[in-house]
């Protein structure tokens, strides 16, 4: 059951990223904080900003992307997992190598402060 979830979940990824993919979008990371509340800390990687981080993280990521902006207490800042100050398809995919344990996952689980 839980190798069937991680394919679907990995599909359901993928999907989302070739249509993130077709839209070239670079967002600024630092251009879409405005809904985030000052509350001390933040974790790279949670980029919905509920602690944990998670395919929710991904799919805000990828959303991002093809809308070209950040919803509402979401992080764009957190997004930036690669650290080179945009925000890409790159950085999706390394959010979901951590949640998936494998390959590079960047500065994901870090502590930052806005
Ligand atoms: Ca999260
Ligand atoms: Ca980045």
């Amino acid at each position: 059951m839980k190798r069937i979830t991680k394919k679907i979940t990995a599909c359901f990824v993928s999907a989302f990223m070739l249509c993130a993919g077709t839209c070239a979008a670079f967002i600024s990371a630092s251009a879409a904080n405005d809904a985030i509340q000052p509350r001390g800390y933040h974790m790279y990687g949670d980029v919905n900003d509920d602690g944990a981080i998670n395919i929710a993280d991904v799919v805000c990521v990828l959303n991002a992307l093809n809308n070209g902006y950040f919803g509402q207490g979401q992080c764009a800042q957190a997004a930036d997992v690669n650290g080179d100050g945009s925000i890409t398809s790159a950085d999706a995919t390394m959010i979901q190598n951590y949640v998936l344990s494998k390959g590079d996952t960047g500065r994901c689980g870090e502590i930052f402060y806005l």
